[in-house]
């Protein structure tokens, strides 16, 4: 079996930037020089913090795969092996800026602060849509999106707004496409998969951001799958050349590499907050896990390269760099007792999880009373009253 595959013979290019190697020892990549600033002032105790927060989630991630096999999720998707990018990327996050994920991006979800059995409640099927976005709580953490990409066009529409509300403070009120960006307080991230660059909204929505230079950062983990479909398959150049070609900042990290991520998050970040547009960040990356608890990944691809890419365990790596930084085994330790508390935990509030209010899956569609949900309810109001009973 190829190191390559399933990325195709060219998907490093040149060299991804990554400030760890595969083993998890500082060793930056000559790509990284250029972002090494970036990381100066991150300290020892946020890194532990990233560490706890990427092994919760990969505690969590095991226990909602028992969950499911339990019969008491729906379905799941398991985040295993991205947890690193995540970690680092939304660190990177001001907590002013607004997210978009898919449906796979537990670690972001839980370091913005949405709670963990907010984030198992869409796979039960106990809420019509996610968590409140509004509460604070939620750190600007968007919902959860299944249908492949429609997050990247919520999320250019958004950044639009933020360019065009600082335009407005400004007394500009033009928006042109081509003219040029503006300051904003805020930034935009839109996260995706390798698979989901061949949909036409991921394409508009650079399109989009580059013309009106909108705070945006997509950032794309391809983690080599896209179900049974490998990333080869997909696209016959690196992806991230190809949103070069829109006009976005765009390189490639190492996706299994927290710094990495954290590194030029940040500068792109701040550089779409400073109105110098849209960028985009490929995050190589592996799925080690299945693609969903529905998903039989043994029929599409070998064990040889499941087990290569275990042996770069974004976690287990960072424990690596984190002992070598003076990290103990006391700290280890305690990391371990409290997470299975908060799973304990997790796994109760899981199980207990309120049925959502009925009527709420109308309420929020449109911010007004709207004839098509007043005649659905209605609708509703008499199928239920067909059974007879309280029902
Ligand atoms: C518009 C649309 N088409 C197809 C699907 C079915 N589908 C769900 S996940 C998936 C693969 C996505 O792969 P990728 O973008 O690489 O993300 P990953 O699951 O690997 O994180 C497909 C085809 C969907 N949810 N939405
Ligand atoms: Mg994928």
């Amino acid at each position: 079996m190829s190191d390559t595959t399933p990325f195709g013979p060219d998907w490093r290019d040149p060299e991804p930037i990554r400030f760890l190697d595969d083993e998890g020892r500082y060793a930056p990549s000559a790509t990284a020089a250029e972002f090494a600033a970036e990381l100066e002032d991150v300290d020892l105790d946020q890194l532990k913090q990233w560490y706890l927060d990427m092994a919760t989630v990969r505690a969590f991630d095991i226990e909602c795969t028992h969950l499911q096999r339990q019969g008491q999720l729906a379905l799941w998707a398991p985040s295993m092996g991205q947890e690193g990018g995540q970690v680092g990327i939304a660190h990177a996050a001001l907590p002013q800026d607004h997210l978009f994920p898919t449906y796979r991006e537990h670690t972001v979800a839980h370091v913005r602060g949405v709670q963990l059995s907010a984030i198992a409640g869409q796979f039960r099927g106990v809420t019509h849509g996610g968590w409140d976005v509004t509460d604070p709580a939620n750190g600007n953490c968007h919902l959860y999106t299944l249908v492949l990409g429609a997050q990247t066009q919520h999320a250019s529409g958004f950044a639009l707004s933020q360019v065009l509300d600082a335009k407005r403070a400004q007394g500009d009120s033009s928006l042109d496409p081509g003219a040029p960006g503006a300051p904003t307080e805020a930034a935009t991230i839109a996260f995706y998969g390798d698979g989901t660059t061949s949909q036409g909204d991921v394409n508009e929505s650079m399109v989009f951001a580059a013309s009106f230079q909108a705070p945006l950062v997509h950032v794309m983990q391809n983690n080599g799958w896209a179900i049974s479909v490998p990333a080869v398959r997909q696209s016959r150049t690196p992806f991230y050349r190809r949103a070069l070609g829109f006009g976005l900042r765009a390189v490639q990290i190492d996706g299994n590499d927290p710094l990495a991520g954290y590194a030029v998050a940040k500068r792109f970040l701040d550089a779409a907050r400073s109105g110098e547009g849209p960028g985009y960040i490929e995050a190589l990356t592996y799925r080690m896990g299945a693609h969903t608890t529905s998903d039989d990944p043994t029929r599409y691809r070998e064990s040889d390269e499941v087990e290569s890419w275990r042996e770069k365990d974004p976690v287990v790596r960072f424990e690596t760099y984190l002992r070598e930084l003076g990290a103990d085994d006391e700290f280890f330790e305690q990391t371990a007792a409290q997470i299975k508390a908060v799973i304990a935990e997790t796994r109760e509030a899981i199980l207990t999880l309120p049925e959502p209010d009925r009527d709420s899956m109308f309420a929020h569609v449109y911010s007004e009373p709207h004839p098509v949900m007043t005649a659905q309810r209605e609708w509703l109001d008499r199928y239920e009253a067909s059974f007879g009973g309280d029902a």
